[in-house]
């Protein structure tokens, strides 16, 4: 059966890069360690245990659905959402249309035995963009577990990417399969069509984690400030806060009193209340007059 391609932890970013554009997906194999996925299982199983079956052919009727990873998982935000060879990917797929972009949606999905194929789609269809056309999102898929044809490795059409908005699947239509090991982790462009694979074990479950990322001034799917409130957001690291948005974009969006919205978990709140006061990152006057007036902002 044929897979999604794949490179490893030392291929180049840029033969990477090449096979995503042409083929939609690229599989980066064992691009972390066994120890890092154990830490975050160890943290997440306790929710996974818990969840319930989806209902419908979308969310499948033995998948089990676990949201709002970076509250309940450090490891995941630390060592996965922030993984840097997942985000030069990103740097080159997204920066080119915004000034940065932001975590887009965190979903774990642990397929069950006898679980059927999950509807092809594509996770860009939220938006209202025609295809083809520049990516809005692009999501990831971190395996959790051995990925195989057996136990419901993601299906994908290559080259997808690249159809109009009225060319759709169909019985002729090639599926490939994200076969990985445990570790590894798929790259895939928004626009191109997916979905969960059957499950054909008895007894094995397929964990996966979505992992999206989208272009800073859109609408993220998942809405990551009530998913991880500031009381939670505040004990995450840096960089894991400014990536679910907790940060200014070109100036203008997301902004809190006037300041960058960081100072929320910095308990600065009240010192920048009102507006006005010598909070010091107020958007200055003159950056202002040059954006919104002269128009001279960064623009791609
Ligand atoms: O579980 C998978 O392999 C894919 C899931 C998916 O594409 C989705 O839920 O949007
Ligand atoms: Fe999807």
């Amino acid at each position: 059966m044929p897979q999604v391609r794949s490179v490893d932890r030392n291929t180049p970013i840029e033969e990477a890069m090449a096979i995503l554009h042409e083929d939609g997906a690229v599989v980066f194999t064992n691009l972390v360690d066994g120890a890092v996925i154990d830490q975050v299982r160890a943290e997440l199983d306790p929710y996974l245990e818990r969840a319930y079956n989806g209902e419908g052919d979308f969310w499948g009727y033995k998948t089990k659905r676990v949201s709002s990873l970076i509250a309940k998982s450090k490891t995941y935000g630390e060592e996965l959402a922030t993984n840097p060879t997942i985000l030069e990917v990103m740097n080159q797929l997204l920066l080119p249309h915004c000034e940065r972009y932001h975590l887009h949606v965190t979903q774990a999905v642990a397929i069950g035995p006898g679980e059927g194929q999950q509807i092809i789609h594509r996770d860009d269809g939220l938006m209202p963009f025609r295809h083809p056309g520049p990516q809005s999102l692009c999501n990831t898929m971190w395996a959790l577990t051995d990925f195989t044809e057996e136990n419901g490795a993601t299906n994908v059409i290559l080259g997808s990417h690249e159809w109009d908005d009225d060319t759709h699947p169909d019985e002729d239509s090639v599926i490939t399969h994200a076969v990985m090991p445990k570790g590894s982790c798929m790259v895939y462009l928004g626009s191109v069509f997916h979905g969960g694979g059957k499950n054909l074990t008895d007894d094995e479950y397929r964990v996966g984690m979505i992992t999206g990322y989208s272009l800073g001034w859109l609408r993220q799917e998942e809405n990551q400030y009530l998913a991880v409130p500031p009381e939670v957001a505040k004990h995450l690291r840096e960089d894991v806060q400014h990536l679910i948005g907790y940060h200014l974009h070109d100036l203008f969006l997301g902004w809190v009193e006037g300041h960058d919205p960081h100072v929320v978990l910095e308990d600065r709140y009240s010192d920048v209340m009102p507006a006005a006061s010598e909070g010091g990152e107020f958007v200055e006057d003159s950056k202002i007059l040059k954006t919104a007036v002269l128009g001279e902002a960064s623009r791609h």
